[in-house]
């Protein structure tokens, strides 16, 4: 066969345009993960790496073991690795501007899930994606006036107890605003103690006891996420009372383990938080560097799961 001059190099054209197509290096993203805290965060996580798999991104991953301080290392190191881009959870809202200025001086592209900074100077972060917390706190709130006012107990004096998540992260800070403002329509209706239990089950378990040994007239639990209410719900049951029902409980994610504990009759109620994020991370990596502008916030779409309620969804969730 003989083929003339224009037809190979039409020929040779077309194979070096398509080993630049296929020579085009995978995206390299740096996350810098929160920690294992929680049945959320470790469903968060899964969702991260698999969609990075399912997209073809190269995914650096860190565990910062919910301490800032590895947070801003990991960062750093990606940073140093010139990475594509970078994301992460931060641990708590303040002190990410220093870190934040590096990137940004390194022109390495940043995008927050799921917790906020309060950074003033919001070009530091491309985009921020995750669930309205304030949000959440006024659904558990709102779901707890309902039910107090079902029960008859609206206008009775209600002894309250909260289950803070990590002390100065954004869920913690929000969810405690949410649900305080809505309640604050009842004055009737107090929280009488309140404290950190981290997000993490051994802890809700530990400050529930505390509070139960100092408190006997406990009423409603509300607990910043469904991991610390299912400690706290084995320490009401080790100190003889019936959770969902001697006390009644409201936390926040939607986790299986909370549609489980619903269905035994233990909790009453879950605001839902979707961990999520990862196909919506992956599409916003490939977005922000093919050049496209990116909203500034985008937001998580999420319901409340009441207990009667659960046993029809446990089917398909999917975390
Ligand atoms: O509610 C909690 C986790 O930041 C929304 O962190 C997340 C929270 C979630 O440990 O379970």
């Amino acid at each position: 066969m003989k083929f003339n001059g224009k037809i190979l190099s039409a020929l040779a054209v077309a194979a070096l345009a398509a080993t630049a197509v296929f020579a085009q290096k995978p995206i390299t993203l740096g996350f810098a993960q929160v920690g294992a805290e929680s049945e959320w965060r470790t469903a968060n996580t899964k969702s991260i790496q698999d969609s990075a798999k399912a997209a073809g991104i190269n995914l650096k991953f860190s565990d910062a073991q919910q301490k800032q301080e590895n947070q801003i290392k990991a960062i750093r190191s990606y940073i140093a690795q010139k990475v594509d881009v970078i994301a992460f959870s931060p641990v708590v809202e303040s002190g990410w501007d220093t870190v934040l200025m590096e990137a940004k001086a390194a022109k390495i592209p940043v995008i927050l899930t799921d917790r906020a900074v309060d950074s003033k100077d919001t070009s530091l972060y491309v985009t921020f994606m995750g669930s309205d917390f304030v949000l959440e706190g006024h659904r558990a709130g709102q779901w707890l006036i309902e039910d107090l006012t079902k029960n008859g107990m609206i206008k009775k004096d209600v002894d309250i107890v909260e289950l803070q998540g990590t002390v100065g992260s954004a869920p913690a800070i929000d969810r405690k605003k949410g649900f305080a403002d809505e309640i604050s329509k009842y004055p009737n209706l107090k929280i009488t103690r309140s404290q950190t239990g981290d997000f993490t089950r051994a802890q809700g378990k530990e400050v529930m006891e505390a509070f139960l040994k100092a408190d006997p007239n406990i009423q409603v639990l509300f607990a910043h996420n469904d991991d610390m209410a299912l400690g706290a719900i084995q320490a009401i049951e080790e100190a003889g009372k019936k959770p969902g029902q001697d006390i009644i409980i409201v936390s926040i994610d939607g986790v299986k383990g909370a549609f489980e504990a619903m269905m035994a009759g233990k909790l009453n109620c879950s605001v839902e938080c979707s961990p999520l994020l990862g196909p919506q991370l992956m599409q916003a990596c490939k977005d922000v560097l093919a050049g496209k502008t990116l909203p500034k916030r985008i937001v998580t779409q999420e319901s409340v799961y009441p207990a009667e309620k659960a046993a029809a969804a446990y089917p398909s969730r999917q975390y």
